[in-house]
């Protein structure tokens, strides 16, 4: 069973909050630990909080990077913090399965043009499912 770091966008803006809900719900039941499942929660603060707040949130979620075993990422929704994460999760050699909706965005070129990142389009979301099993069963 594996610790997995879920990223979604939070203050990029919450249109897939259930979306991630989902997708963090499934991996659960496969047995592992979601170590972000906030991230899926709709009880958020989405705010700036000022700095020792927010370097709370940078301080915890890199250590939970740094902790995992790989790094499961829902990008359809553009995010700052998600890619910061991306980039943290490939400096520390975790492995990055980056999941997007073809029909309703273009990923950065800065994800698709980076050969280390596994990218996911997907356009139903039993797409996503059947990925998320084949990934946490290897
Ligand atoms: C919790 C406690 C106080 O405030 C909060 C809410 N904020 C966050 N909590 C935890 N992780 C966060 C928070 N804001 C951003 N992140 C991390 O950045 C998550 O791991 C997301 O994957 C990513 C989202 O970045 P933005 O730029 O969309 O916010």
């Amino acid at each position: 069973m594996k610790k997995i770091y879920f990223a979604g966008s939070i203050r990029g803006g919450r249109v897939d909050a259930n979306l991630y809900h989902r997708m963090i719900d499934h991996m659960k039941q496969l047995g592992n630990t979601v170590l972000t499942e906030h991230v899926g929660s709709s009880k958020l603060c989405l705010h700036e909080q000022g700095h020792d707040a927010d370097a709370c949130i940078y301080n915890q979620d890199t250590a939970w990077l740094r902790e995992s075993d790989l790094l499961v990422a829902e990008c359809t929704c553009p995010s700052l913090g998600v890619g910061y994460e991306l980039a943290y999760a490939e400096h520390h050699g975790k492995p990055v399965h980056i999941f997007y909706n073809r029909s309703k965005c273009q990923l950065s070129a800065m994800l698709t043009g980076d050969s280390y990142f596994n990218i996911h389009p997907y356009e139903t979301e039993e797409e996503i499912f059947v990925a998320l099993d084949k990934i946490l069963a290897e």
